[in-house]
């Protein structure tokens, strides 16, 4: 299919603007002064505008193709839509964890938002070696709100199947059922990493007990409609925003254009992934203070998460089969699966498309360690998975063997 639309520029934002009473409450489009485009993700345009008073509005586009490789690889810009409507629906849930959404432009593929840039990406603070208290428990508060009232436990059958079906993102979908699942094991030409690292992304390939973890964990991303989960919820979809002291003013998790219905255990995973790729940047870097608290993330936004989705539990619609034995079945599976989830997504930040700035803006003499730390951490949290550790039993553990691979002396 072809797509005709114009895109956003800085020629036409203003008179856009215009056209929309929406944005008339939020900033004065007569009277701007301040457009950046910030598109730091990997698939759309963003702006920034703001107005002589101060006032800022986010224009959001999605490219009928993906941004970071170009126009030869064509995608539905239909996301943007998904991008929408999770975020309301997500909205209802926790309110305080998402932004706020203006608008939506169906033609033109344009979600109008929140101006956060008061607050950070998440992802940056913690490459700075910021400490954010409070931000972990939000992202887990977040997952088991936005899930619980999106599942069956919390929508009921009828709206949950209509959700389902509403939400479908096939083409979004198989960019992670490649992009993670499948090509660190059977790689194209899109994997790429340091030569020093050749021996470590050798080792995953031929880890039949990883391929064979990660054809499980694929099936049931392609098969598990738990819930409209985020889909992409790494430390780059997340702002935060917090005092002198680091404590928590905010935090807001945003960018789901890859939600759709899946396993709840995806989110907490991607979430743990990039909490233990900050802790290999940390560890490269020797920064003592920051690790300890990086190492702390992991089980404050599990607790977070469990705490909050138990507290859940007793609104469920239905609970005559669904009774309180279940509930520890499930958070005893989800937290098996949560890094089995981790360990597809660390290995894929690694080796394939798409990497994370933690790792890819150290000095080579720290990536090599760095970067192995990773991948034999999620070699090691396949297996581990499923001996049921606490979440701190098992980041101790990934941080033993980072620490052990770091390369770069001092
Ligand atoms: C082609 S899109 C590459 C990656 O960017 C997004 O952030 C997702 O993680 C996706 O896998
Ligand atoms: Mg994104």
């Amino acid at each position: 299919m072809e797509y005709t639309y114009e895109f956003l520029s800085s020629e036409n934002i203003a008179s856009y603007l215009a056209s929309r009473p929406e944005t008339f409450a939020v900033l004065d489009s007569t009277s701007i002064v301040e457009m950046q485009e910030v598109g730091d993700g990997n698939l759309n345009l963003v702006f920034i505008v703001k107005d002589n008073k101060g006032k800022g509005i986010v224009l959001k586009q999605a490219l009928p193709y993906v941004r970071l490789v170009g126009p030869s690889w064509p995608m539905s810009p239909d996301r943007a839509r998904i991008e929408y409507q999770t975020t309301v629906i997500h909205s209802q849930a926790a309110p305080h964890l998402v932004p706020e959404i203006y608008f939506y432009d169906a033609d033109r593929y344009i979600i109008a938002m929140e101006d956060l840039s008061d607050h950070k990406v998440w992802r940056t603070a913690l490459i700075n070696g910021e400490i954010n208290y409070g931000a972990a428990e939000s992202v887990g508060e977040y997952i088991a709100k936005v899930t619980f009232a999106t599942s069956i436990f919390g929508a009921g059958a009828a709206a949950h199947k209509a959700g389902i079906a509403r939400a479908i993102n096939p083409e979004i979908c198989l960019i992670t059922e490649d992009l993670v699942f499948t090509e660190p094991y059977f790689p194209g030409d899109r994997n790429s990493y340091l030569p020093e690292n050749e021996l470590d992304a050798l080792a995953i390939i031929n880890d039949q007990q990883m391929v064979l973890e990660m054809g499980e964990l694929k099936f049931a991303f392609m098969t598990a409609s738990e819930a409209l989960i985020h889909g992409d919820l790494h430390t780059g979809s997340v702002m935060v925003k917090s005092t002198e002291t680091g404590a928590e003013v905010s935090t807001r998790a945003f960018d789901s254009e890859f939600s759709f219905y899946g396993p709840i255990a995806f989110d907490i995973g991607a979430v743990f992934a990039n909490f233990y790729i900050a802790l290999a940047r940390s560890i490269a870097l020797g920064r003592t203070d920051h690790i300890e608290f990086v190492e702390s993330l992991p089980t404050a936004m599990w607790n977070a998460f469990e705490t909050h989705f138990r507290g859940l539990w007793p609104t469920r619609v239905d609970a005559r089969v669904f009774n309180d034995e279940l509930l520890e079945v499930l958070m005893t599976k989800w937290k098996e699966d949560a890094f089995g989830f981790a360990a597809a997504k660390m290995a894929r930040r690694i080796v394939g498309l798409a990497k994370t700035s933690d790792i890819e803006t150290l000095e080579p003499v720290l990536r090599e360690g760095a970067a192995r730390g990773v991948l034999q951490a999620a070699q090691m949290l396949v297996r581990a998975r499923h001996n049921h550790e606490s979440v701190a039993t098992m980041t101790a553990q990934v941080k033993a063997i980072m620490e052990s691979v770091r390369t770069g002396g001092n």
